[in-house]
């Protein structure tokens, strides 16, 4: 298919952007995996689009946290694109688990590969996106003045791109430098000899920490909420398993996409059997429903529930399913979960510090980690457990604790993001007759599956909240999201139609719908305090964001509205 962007192009804003507005089929926000292959798709339809970035190159989280430690935790093989065969075939993946720098480059190459840096405008924000209900278009603003007119504007801003920096105080007067794990600087600093503090303790703290540990002189580890953490088994790729993945990749990425997380972890090479909704997706990556097993812990008499997790360890947990939903049970895994500590930390008073007690397992997204509590072994690594002595304030030469001040070279906040409507609420964004973004999520967010606002027709988000997104492999449901959104356009090119939005009962159904299925889970137990239900942000309405109905399942919904002629939009 030819590419009419790549012929010169009245509307290329990036050649003048003060020369007024430009027009093209589609703008896309964020050059992350979500935001190359939307751009890729659009080319592919011969549709004229700018996608603006951030960042000074493509990747988006890959791009921005080079934290030490960073990498993913679900197998490289499946957390990768499936588009394209040739690309699948050629890349070569060195580890089971790609750190962050082989999967940026692994970014790079695709958009090498595909040539999309061509369109992409990078160390570009957008500031702005208003629907335009005369011209049925959206006019799109960024800080370096370019102004876009665009019939479609697709936000591939990423579920968690917006660091979140807690209102610490004195943060600001703190003399030594201060990092951010979602920040982490491109020249990566030398942390030799030097006092270095963490404070979080989520994933990003648990990667980061035991390398950082490696770097400094002296680690200081301020925690607030201890973690549950199973190992991660991470391991060099062997050759030949990744020589039977490309050789069954069709069949795998299959499965994948039928599954409830949207990965198989090891059961990806087991023989292949018929594809279920429940039960695949192995490690950490973010169960959905969880709990592959179908048998309970409770079943179990004491001296089994002990021998479970004498065998498998901390994660021993993730196999049974009423951990997930019974209370009890979960009560009863917490406790195994905090003898596994006691067993693997040396120091008593640092293994009762590092023991989870305030909220259920399984209410946070899973945690994997490499040597993350062997790590408080090491005679230059200290836990200050901020539940027994709290944070004071932070000071030009360290941090104060009620407990007094710990002197700190460096600062480095894993304190996490403003996750799943942080990057879209700092846009300012307005539907029709100007409704603001703001408004309309101001008790939490609504929208039709994850895709589509009612009143900001035309505009697609790529992961929204209401999708599966963060409880998946998300590079999986990236690729459904787009080409979801690719199909549509292309419906809507061939009925002749120009808008597309939901209908105001199908988001309230959605919305609704989403909040069912959560209730009585872990994840909205009244203990439990999580970035997917907002609760890490000050004043965020405490709402549940993602579907936690699982991936395969919801991609049958998609399938079938889209099939049923797009049923619960309107089509203009
Ligand atoms: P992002 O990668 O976040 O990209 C969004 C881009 O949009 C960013 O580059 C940002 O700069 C840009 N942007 C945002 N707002 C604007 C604006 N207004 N103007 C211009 N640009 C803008 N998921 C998994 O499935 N498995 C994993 O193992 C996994 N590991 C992770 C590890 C870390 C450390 C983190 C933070 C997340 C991890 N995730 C993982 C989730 C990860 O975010 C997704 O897998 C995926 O990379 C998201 O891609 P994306 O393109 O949707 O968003
Ligand atoms: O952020 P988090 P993250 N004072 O919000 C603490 C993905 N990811 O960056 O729990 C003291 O989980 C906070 O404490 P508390 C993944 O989806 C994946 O670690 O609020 N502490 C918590 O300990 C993940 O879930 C990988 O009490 C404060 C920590 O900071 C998501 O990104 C790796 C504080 C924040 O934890 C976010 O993870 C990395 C304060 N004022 C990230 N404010 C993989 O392994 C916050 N904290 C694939």
């Amino acid at each position: 298919m030819t590419d009419p962007t790549s012929t010169p192009n009245a509307a290329d804003p990036a050649a003048d952007p003060f020369a007024g507005p430009a027009v093209v089929d589609a703008v896309v926000v964020g050059a992350g995996f979500a935001g190359m292959y939307m751009l890729y798709r659009l080319r592919e339809r011969g549709l004229t689009a700018m996608v603006f970035e951030a960042g000074t190159d493509v990747g988006g989280t890959w791009y921005w946290n080079r934290y030490p430690g960073a990498r993913c935790d679900v197998p490289s093989m499946e957390y990768s694109y499936s588009f394209d065969p040739g690309l699948e075939q050629d890349w070569e993946w060195t580890e089971l688990m790609a750190a962050q720098p082989e999967i940026l480059s692994y970014a790079r190459h695709v958009a090498d590969r595909f040539d999309l840096r061509r369109h992409i405008t990078f160390e570009t924000r957008v500031t702005a996106a208003h629907w335009d209900d005369e011209r049925q278009r959206w006019r799109v603003r960024t800080d370096a003045g370019h102004e876009v007119e665009a019939r479609w504007c697709i936000m591939a801003t990423g579920c968690l791109s917006v660091p979140n920096t807690p209102d610490l105080p004195g943060l600001d007067s703190f003399a030594g430098t201060l990092l951010h794990t979602g920040r982490w600087p491109k020249e990566e600093p030398d942390l030799t000899g030097l006092r270095v503090g963490v404070v979080g303790t989520g994933s990003s703290g648990v990667q980061a920490i035991p390398v950082l540990a490696e770097r400094a002189g002296q680690l200081t580890v301020f925690q607030r909420s201890p973690v549950y953490t199973v190992p991660a088994g991470n391991k060099p790729l062997r050759a030949e398993t990744a020589a039977e993945f490309k050789a069954r990749y069709p069949e795998i990425r299959e499965r994948q996409r039928n599954s409830a997380t949207g990965f198989l972890g090891p059961l990806a090479l087991k023989e292949s059997r018929p594809a279920r909704a429940e039960g695949e997706g192995g490690t950490g990556g973010g169960a959905s429903s969880g709990g592959g097993g179908r048998k309970g812990l409770l079943d179990l008499a004491p001296d089994e529930r002990e021998a479970a997790f004498d065998r498998f360890g901390p994660g021993a947990y993730q196999r049974f399913r009423d951990v997930y939903l019974d209370p009890e049970a979960n009560e009863v895994a917490c406790e195994l979960f905090r003898r596994e500590i006691r067993k693997i930390v040396h120091d008593a008073d640092t293994a009762a510090g590092l023991e989870p007690r305030e909220y259920p397992l399984a209410c946070k997204r899973p945690v994997i980690d490499t040597h993350y509590y062997e790590t408080f072994n090491r005679p230059n690594v200290e836990l200050v457990d901020l539940r027994r002595s709290p944070l004071v304030e932070v000071t030009p030469a360290g941090v104060r604790t009620t407990d007094g001040e710990v002197a700190l070279d460096v600062l480095v906040l894993a304190t996490g993001f403003d996750a799943m409507t942080g990057a879209l609420s700092r846009i300012e964004l307005t539907g029709r007759a100007g409704r603001p973004l703001t408004d309309v999520w101001a008790d939490g967010p609504r929208t039709y599956l994850g895709l589509q606002m009612e009143d900001f027709p035309n505009l697609f988000m790529v992961n929204g909240p209401g999708s599966p997104s963060v409880l998946s492999n998300m590079i999986v449901s990236i690729e459904q999201h787009v080409e979801w959104i690719a199909a549509a356009l292309d419906h809507l090119a061939a009925s002749g139609h120009t808008t597309m939005e939901p209908a105001p009962e199908a988001v309230e159904a959605w919305v609704a719908h989403v909040n069912e299925l959560a209730e009585g889970t872990m994840y909205t137990a009244p203990s439990c305090n999580s970035w997917y239900l907002g609760s890490n942000i000050e004043g965020k309405a405490r709402v549940f964001m993602p579907y936690v109905g699982g991936f395969g399942r919801y991609r049958q919904r998609c399938t079938e509205i889209a099939e049923a002629g797009y049923d619960g939009f309107v089509l203009a």
